[in-house]
C-alpha cells in the first residue's frame, strides 16, 4: 500500500474514533500519524518498515508503527476493518453531507438519536437540530440543502439503470469513424450493484469529434469538465460520466486501470513492482530506480519485449504471470493469488441458466399471466419457469388463498400437459414467513407444490435475534426448498432488516435449503460478498429474477453478474441444471 493510501486510512480511523466519542488524544495520534506518513518519501517509509524503525519518526508511536507496517506489507488492517464494521452504516452516511463532520454526527446521534439521513431530515424539519449547541438555524438550513443536493447529484445509481445509459453510449462511440476501441470501465464493468459514475475508455485517431459527440449527447445537463483528452458530463438523471481518450497502444492499460477496483489496482502495481516493473494507466515499463537488483535482472529483455506488445488485458495479466481475471472479480479479494495459481473459478454465464424459480403472475401482484410468463421464459431459451406467487398473508400483494393456490397448481399441470410450450412450469409459492417463523400455509397445502420459496414480507422491525430465529425456523421446516431475498433490502431506498446472515447460511447448509440470489436490480441478495465462502461450504444458489412481468425475467442478467462477483460456478447454482435434474431435486426434497 502506498503512503498516501496509508495516510488516508489513518485519517479515516481518526474520524471513526471521533465519531465513536473516543478520547481526543487518541484521535489526534492517528491524524498526526497520517501527516507524518505523508511527509515521508515512499522509499524511506518502505525502508523504515523493513527495518522495524518506524517509531523513530516523530509523531509515530509503538502502536501506530505496528499498524502502519501491517498496512504497508499486507494492504489491510484488521483493526480498521473491525472499527468500520462496528459503526452503523447510516451514521457513516451522515458524514457525506457537506458541513457534517464526525463531531456533529456524534452530537446528532447522542443528543437527538439520529441514526440515518432520514432521521436527520426529520430532526431538521422539526427544528430540533437548530436548537443543539454548536448548530443553529443556519447550520440546519445548510444541512437540509446538502441532503437535497446529495439526493439530486451525489446519489449512486442502480447498476441496471447505469447500464441502460451506458450501453447505447458504448455502441455510439464504437460507431464513430475516429474510434478504434471503446469500452465502459469502472464499477459498471465490474458489475457492482450500484454505480457512482460511468467511465468510458476510448482509443481514437482524433480526439475533438469524439469529445464533441460525447458532450453533445441527449440528456446532458451540464459539461462538468473538458480537457485535452478527458471530458465529464452530468445527465439530467444526476448520473455523471467520464470519457477518457487514449492512443491505441495505451488502451489495454487505461481500460484495466479505470476498471479498477482501486484495491485490485494497488495489488497489481505491487505485483509489477516486485518484478521490477511499473504498472500505470499509461503502460507497463521497467521501474526506474525501484525494486531490487535481482528483480530488475529477472525482468530482463524477454519480459521487456512481452510488455511492449501488450494490446489486450489478457496480455497485460500474462505479462505479470497471471491468467485473465474477469472484471467482476477485480475487487482485491484474492483474485490475483487465484490467477497466479491458475485457480480462478469458471464463472457462471447467463447462457448457463435453464430457468428460474421465483416469479409472479397476475394471480398475485404480477403484471403478466401464467401463459405469458411461460412463453417469455421459452423465448429466452429456458426449459422451465417456476411460478411462486405470494401467499395469503401478503394481502397487499393479492396473496393467494389455499383455494386459489390449488387452482393455480391445476392450471399449471394442465398447461404442462397441453404441450403448448416446450418450456414447462413448476408449481411453487412465495410463502410468507410469519412473524413467529411459521409458514403461511399448512403442510397439506404445501405438499401439493413442487417447491416452496420462503420469504419475510412484514414486521421488519424485529430485533436481529428475533428475526434470525424466525428465519431459522422457516429453514427447518421440511417443506421449505429455498429462502427468498434474505434481508428485504431495496438498494438506495431501504436498508434490509437486521438478521444474522452467518447463522442463516449455516442453517441453510445444514438443512439442504437453497438461498436465492434475488436478481431484481433493487435487491441483489444474498449479497455477492457472502457467496464465495458460503458456496465453498456447500450452500446451493438459485438466481431468481423475482419477475413481476415478462420483462422482469431479464433481470437475471444482474443476478448472474452478482453471482460472478461471488465467484460462483455453474455447479453451485440450481437453475443451471436440466429440467429433469431439477424435478428430481424437488422430488427428493419432498420425499424426506
Ligand atoms: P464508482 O464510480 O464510485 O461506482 O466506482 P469506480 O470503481 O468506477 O471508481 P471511479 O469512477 O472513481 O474510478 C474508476 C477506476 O479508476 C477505479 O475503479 C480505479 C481507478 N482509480 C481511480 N482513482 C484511483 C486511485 O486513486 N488509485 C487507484 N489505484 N486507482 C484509481
Ligand atoms: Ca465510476
Ligand atoms: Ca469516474
Ligand atoms: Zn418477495
Amino acid at each position: 500500500m502506498t503512503k498516501n493510501e496509508i495516510a488516508e486510512i489513518l485519517d479515516e480511523i481518526g474520524m471513526l474514533l471521533e465519531l465513536q466519542g473516543e478520547n481526543p488524544f487518541k484521535v489526534r495520534a492517528y491524524v498526526a500519524g497520517a501527516r507524518a506518513v505523508e511527509a515521508m518519501e515512499g522509499a524511506d517509509l518502505a525502508r523504515l518498515v523493513e527495518a522495524g524503525e518506524l517509531k523513530s519518526v516523530k509523531g509515530i508511536g509503538d502502536a501506530l508503527a505496528l499498524k502502519i507496517a501491517e498496512l504497508h506489507t499486507t494492504g489491510r488492517l484488521g483493526f480498521y476493518e473491525k472499527l468500520k464494521a462496528s459503526i452503523a452504516p447510516g451514521l457513516l452516511e451522515l458524514r457525506e453531507i457537506p458541513g457534517v463532520g464526525p463531531k456533529k454526527v456524534r452530537a446528532l446521534h447522542t443528543q437527538l438519536g439520529v441514526n440515518s439521513i432520514a432521521d436527520l431530515i426529520a430532526a431538521c424539519n422539526d427544528g430540533r437540530v437548530a436548537e443543539l449547541a454548536g448548530f443553529g438555524a443556519k447550520t440546519q438550513e445548510k444541512i437540509l440543502a446538502g441532503i437535497r443536493n446529495r439526493e439530486a447529484y451525489g446519489r449512486r445509481h442502480l447498476w441496471w439503470d447505469a447500464a441502460e445509459v451506458a450501453e447505447p453510449i458504448v455502441a455510439g462511440l464504437r460507431a464513430l469513424p475516429q474510434v478504434r476501441r471503446a469500452e465502459a470501465a469502472g464499477s459498471l464493468r465490474r458489475g457492482l450493484e450500484t454505480v457512482g459514475d460511468l467511465d468510458f475508455i476510448v482509443a481514437a485517431s482524433d480526439v475533438g469529434p469524439v469529445m464533441d459527440w460525447f458532450t453533445g449527447l441527449a440528456g446532458v445537463k451540464e459539461i462538468t469538465g473538458r480537457g485535452e483528452t478527458k471530458a465529464s458530463v452530468r445527465f439530467e438523471s444526476g448520473l455523471q460520466a467520464d470519457l477518457r481518450i487514449v492512443p491505441e497502444e495505451q488502451f489495454a492499460f487505461a481500460l484495466h486501470h479505470f476498471t479498477g477496483s482501486k484495491d485490485h489496482n494497488v495489488q497489481m502495481r505491487q505485483r509489477a513492482l516486485a518484478r521490477g516493473l511499473s504498472l500505470s494507466e499509461w503502460g507497463l515499463v521497467p521501474a526506474e530506480g525501484e525494486g531490487t537488483v535481482k528483480a530488475k535482472v529477472e525482468a530482463g529483455d524477454a519480459l521487456r519485449k512481452k510488455v511492449a506488445g501488450v494490446k489486450t488485458e489478457a496480455e497485460l495479466f500474462a505479462a505479470l504471470g497471471l491468467a485473465f481475471i474477469p472484471p467482476e472479480l477485480r475487487e482485491g479479494m484474492g483474485e490475483i493469488e487465484a490467477a497466479e495459481r491458475g485457480e480462478l473459478p469458471r464463472l457462471v454465464e447467463a447462457g448457463d441458466l435453464r430457468g428460474a424459480f421465483h416469479n409472479h403472475t397476475t394471480a398475485s401482484d404480477g403484471r403478466n399471466t401464467l401463459i405469458e410468463m411461460v412463453a417469455a421464459a421459452e423465448a429466452l431459451g429456458w426449459e422451465y419457469l417456476g411460478i411462486a406467487d405470494h401467499s395469503k398473508s401478503s394481502f397487499q400483494a393479492n396473496g393467494l388463498s389455499e383455494e386459489r393456490l390449488l387452482m393455480q397448481v391445476a392450471e399449471i399441470r394442465k398447461l404442462n400437459e397441453s404441450g403448448r410450450f416446450k418450456a414447462q412450469a413448476f408449481s411453487g409459492v412465495e410463502c410468507d414467513i410469519l412473524p413467529d417463523g411459521r409458514l403461511d400455509f399448512d403442510d397439506a397445502t404445501l405438499a401439493q407444490l413442487d417447491y416452496v420459496v420462503a420469504s419475510v414480507h412484514n414486521v421488519f422491525s424485529q430485533s436481529e435475534a428475533v428475526m434470525t430465529a424466525r428465519i431459522l425456523k422457516a429453514i427447518e421446516h421440511p417443506r421449505t426448498t429455498m429462502l427468498g431475498h434474505l434481508t428485504g433490502r431495496l438498494l438506495l431506498r431501504r436498508e434490509g432488516y437486521q438478521v444474522d446472515a452467518a447463522k442463516v447460511i449455516d442453517a441453510a447448509i445444514a438443512h439442504g435449503v437453497v438461498i436465492e440470489l434475488n436478481a431484481s436490480p433493487w435487491r441483489l441478495e444474498l449479497d455477492w460478498r457472502l457467496w464465495k465462502k458460503a458456496a465453498e461450504r456447500g450452500l446451493l444458489c438459485a438466481i431468481n429474477p423475482d419477475a413481476h412481468e415478462t420483462a422482469g425475467l431479464e433481470h437475471v442478467r444482474a443476478g448472474v453478474l452478482a453471482a460472478r462477483k461471488g465467484w460462483l460456478q455453474r455447479e453451485q447454482i440450481l437453475n443451471t441444471r436440466p429440467r429433469a435434474d431439477v424435478a428430481a431435486y424437488f422430488a427428493a426434497r419432498r420425499g424426506r
